[in-house]
C-alpha cells in the first residue's frame, strides 16, 4: 500500500511542477472506446508505418500505428547477429569509418524523404550520434543501403534534417572540434582552434545516393536540432545553437550564462549559388562513404580526402542569428513554413518567429549587432509572439496541419497543444513520464495527418511489469483528431527512441520487394542452381560455393579443410518466393549467423582453430524439413 502511494507521488511531482496549470487529462481513464481505436483485428494492417530511432542500440524499429506493434528491427549502425549485419563479408564495409570498423552507434533521429514538403517515403535517413555518420535506408527493402561519414564534426546529434524535395540532408556538429592538419591542441585554446561545421549532403533525386556537397564553417558553438524551411521558407534552414558562450568545461553552468542563445538561419539557396560560383575553398578532410550494391548484394567503402567549405564571415549573406531564450534544443517549422518555433529547454516561454518578419528584418538591416562576424537580428523584429506559461522544459514541437502545434514538456511531463496563430494554449495532457520527442504522421512535413500522436517518453517507472533495474522505454499513443487529446495506448519500445516519423502505409506497402530475382544476382559468388555447388581451395583459402533451398544445403559434407585455413561459406538462397530466408550457422564459429534473403548471396568467414567435425544448419524454420537442413564440415590438423 505504502509503495503504491509512493509511485503515484513520483508520477505526480513531475507535472505538479508546471506553473499555474494543473494538467487536465490526468483522469485519462481508458475506456472501451480507446481500446477499439487501437485494435487492429488479426489479419488487418496498421494504417501508418512509424519509423522509430533506437537510440543507444544503433538500430531502427518499424512500428505499426495505431496498434504499436513492432514489425521489424532494422540494423543501421550496429552489428546485428540476428541477420549477420556487420558480420557477413558483404555487409562489413557498411560499418567502416575513417577510424576503421565501428560496430555500434547511437541513432537519434529519422527523416523520411519528401517531395514538395510531403512524404514520398522512398528513403529514411538516420544519424549516428557518436562517430558522425548519416545512413540512408531503402523503404522498398527496409535495408540500410548507404552510410556516409561526416568530417570536421563530432557528435552528430544535429541531423538528419532534409530540405523539402530531399535536395539535401543537413547535419550540424554537436561538439566543435579542432580541424585541419594539427588537431593536437590544448583544450584551453577552444575559442581559437575549435570550429563547428554545418554539412550539406546532396541527395541524387533518382538513386538517392548521397555526397557531401559542402560545409559551412561556424563558430565553436554546440548545434542542436534543426528544420528546413518549407513551402514559403523553402531555401532556408534553421538550427538551434547553445553554448554560444563557447565554454569547453562545466557546460552545465558555463553554457547557460547568457539569457539568450540563438537560432542560426541559413540561406542555403544562396550558399548553393556561392558553391556554383566557385566561392568555396577545398580543404583537407578524411571520411569514408559506404554503399550497398543491390546487384552484387555487397557493400563497398570509399575513402575521400577533401571537402568544399564556405566561410560565412566572408560570404556575409548566408548566415543570420535570431536570439532565442536559453539553450534551445529544438527548432521546428510549421506546415506553411511561416512560423519557426524555438524550444529553449530552460525557458519559461516558447518563442515563435515569423519568416516574413525575418526577411523584412534582413532587408532593413535590423541588426542588434554581430556574433563572431555574422549579423544578429533583433529578437522583437523577428518575433511573431511567445506562448506564455506553456509548461516546463519545452523540447520538441510537431504539427497537426489544422493550425495547432504540440510541444513536449520534459520537466513538467506533459504535452501542450497551442494555436500557432493566436499562441493560445488550448489543451494539455500528462505523459508518463518526461517526454522527449513527439511524432505525428507527416508532422514535420507540409501535410500532416493529424489523427494520432506518439509521445516517446524518457522515464518509464511504473507503466509496465518491472524487469530489474532497466525498464523498457515507453511510448504513448494519443488520439488528436478532436479538440482534446486522448491517451489511447502505452507500448514499450526497443532501445531508447528519440525521434520517429510516421507516414501512411499506403505510400509503400504495395511496392515492397518480395525477393531478389536470381538471374539478376551479380555477386561473384552467386550460384544459379544446385549443380553449381562446389568447394575450391586457393592457397590457404577455402571457398565453399553453397546453395540453400527447401530443404537442403549443397554441398552438405565438406572435407579437405585444415586448421588455420580461411574458410569462406558463400551461401546463395535459391528461393524465388516471398518470406523464405534461409539461415546458416556453424558450431564454434566466432561470428554470427547469416540470414540470406531469397535470391541473395551472403558470405561467412571462419578460421577453424581445431580439428574435428563441425555441424552446420539452417536457423530459420523454413519448411517441414527444416530440421533436415544441415551438414558437416570436417577440419583436419594442418
Ligand atoms: S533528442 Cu532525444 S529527446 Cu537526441 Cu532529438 Cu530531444
Ligand atoms: Cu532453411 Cu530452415
Amino acid at each position: 500500500m505504502e509503495k503504491k502511494v509512493w509511485l503515484l507521488a513520483v508520477g505526480m511531482t513531475a507535472f505538479a511542477l508546471a506553473p499555474g496549470c494543473k494538467p487536465k487529462g490526468a483522469q485519462t481513464a481508458i475506456t472501451g472506446d480507446a481500446a477499439s481505436k487501437v485494435y487492429v483485428a488479426p489479419g488487418n494492417h496498421d494504417e501508418f508505418y512509424n519509423i522509430v530511432s533506437g537510440g543507444f542500440n544503433g538500430q531502427i524499429s518499424v512500428v505499426g500505428l495505431p496498434s504499436g506493434r513492432v514489425l521489424k528491427i532494422l540494423p543501421v549502425f550496429s552489428v546485428n547477429p540476428e541477420n549477420g549485419w556487420g558480420y557477413s563479408e558483404e555487409s562489413k564495409p557498411m560499418l567502416n569509418t575513417s577510424h576503421g570498423f565501428v560496430p555500434w552507434d547511437d541513432l537519434h533521429h529519422i527523416a523520411i524523404s519528401t517531395t514538395n514538403a510531403e512524404h514520398d517515403a522512398r528513403w529514411a535517413f538516420a544519424n549516428a550520434n557518436n562517430t558522425p555518420r548519416i545512413a540512408r535506408i531503402d523503404l522498398n527493402t527496409f535495408k540500410t543501403v548507404e552510410i556516409i561519414e561526416i568530417p570536421n564534426s563530432a557528435g552528430n546529434h544535429s541531423s538528419p534534417f532534409i530540405t523539402q524535395n530531399t535536395e539535401y540532408v543537413v547535419a550540424g556538429t554537436r561538439f566543435s572540434v579542432p580541424v585541419g592538419d594539427n588537431q593536437d591542441v590544448s583544450i584551453d585554446s577552444y575559442k581559437e582552434n575549435f570550429k563547428g561545421h554545418i554539412s550539406f549532403i546532396g541527395v541524387n533525386p533518382e538513386s538517392g545516393e548521397m555526397n557531401l556537397s559542402f560545409q559551412i564553417e561556424a563558430p565553436p558553438f554546440n548545434f542542436d536540432l534543426a528544420r528546413a524551411g518549407k513551402n514559403m521558407s523553402h531555401g532556408w534552414f534553421f538550427f538551434s545553437t547553445y553554448n554560444t558562450e563557447m565554454a569547453h568545461t562545466l557546460l552545465e553552468v558555463n553554457a547557460s550564462q547568457k539569457d539568450k542563445d540563438f537560432i542560426m538561419a541559413i540561406n542555403w539557396k544562396k550558399a548553393e549559388e556561392y558553391v556554383k560560383a566557385g566561392k568555396g575553398t577545398k580543404k583537407k578532410a578524411s571520411y569514408v562513404h559506404n554503399k550497398w550494391d543491390e546487384e552484387t548484394h555487397s557493400a563497398t567503402s570509399t575513402k575521400i580526402e577533401e571537402v568544399l567549405t564556405l566561410d560565412p564571415t566572408v560570404l556575409k549573406d548566408i548566415v543570420y542569428f535570431i536570439p532565442c531564450p536559453k539553450s534551445p534544443h529544438g527548432t521546428d517549422t510549421d506546415p506553411t513554413g511561416e512560423y519557426i518555433v524555438g524550444s529553449g529547454k530552460l525557458a519559461a516561454i516558447i518563442p515563435v518567429f515569423s519568416f516574413t518578419k525575418m526577411l523584412a528584418a534582413i532587408e532593413n538591416k535590423d541588426f542588434e549587432g554581430e556574433l563572431n562576424g555574422m549579423p544578429v537580428l533583433k529578437y522583437e523584429s523577428v518575433l511573431h509572439g511567445e506562448v506564455v506559461k506553456p509548461g516546463l522544459g519545452p523540447l520538441h514541437t510537431e504539427f497537426d496541419g489544422k493550425g495547432f502545434a504540440y510541444t513536449s514538456m520534459f520537466v513538467s511531463s506533459e504535452i501542450v497543444k497551442w494555436n500557432i496563430e493566436t499562441l493560445e494554449v488550448v489543451d494539455r495532457v500528462p505523459t508518463y513520464y518526461s517526454v522527449g520527442h513527439l511524432s505525428i504522421p507527416g508532422g514535420p512535413t507540409g501535410k500532416p495527418h493529424g489523427k494520432y500522436m506518439v509521445a516517446y517518453n524518457k522515464i518509464t517507472k511504473d507503466r509496465y511489469l518491472p524487469t530489474g533495474p532497466e525498464l523498457a522505454h515507453s511510448a504513448q499513443l494519443y488520439d488528436i483528431s478532436g479538440d482534446k487529446m486522448q491517451l489511447l495506448l502505452d507500448f514499450p519500445t526497443i532501445g531508447e527512441p528519440h525521434y520517429a516519423e510516421a507516414f501512411p502505409a499506403s505510400l509503400i506497402k504495395d511496392r515492397q520487394v518480395k525477393f531478389y530475382p536470381i538471374e539478376k544476382n551479380m555477386s561473384p559468388f552467386a550460384l544459379k542452381g544446385i549443380t553449381d555447388a562446389r568447394v575450391e581451395r586457393k592457397g590457404n583459402e577455402i571457398h565453399v560455393y553453397m546453395t540453400s533451398i527447401r530443404s537442403n544445403f549443397r554441398p552438405d559434407n565438406i572435407e579437405g579443410v585444415n586448421v588455420g585455413d580461411e574458410v569462406y561459406f558463400h551461401v546463395t538462397n535459391l528461393e524465388q518466393d516471398w518470406d523464405v530466408p534461409h539461415g546458416f550457422a556453424i558450431k564454434g564459429a566466432n561470428t554470427a549467423e547469416l540470414l540470406i534473403m531469397p535470391g541473395e548471396t551472403s558470405t561467412l568467414k571462419w578460421v577453424p582453430d581445431r580439428a574435428g567435425v563441425f555441424p552446420f544448419y539452417c536457423t530459420d524454420f523454413c519448411s517441414a524439413l527444416h530440421q533436415e537442413m544441415q551438414g558437416y564440415l570436417r577440419v583436419s590438423p594442418k
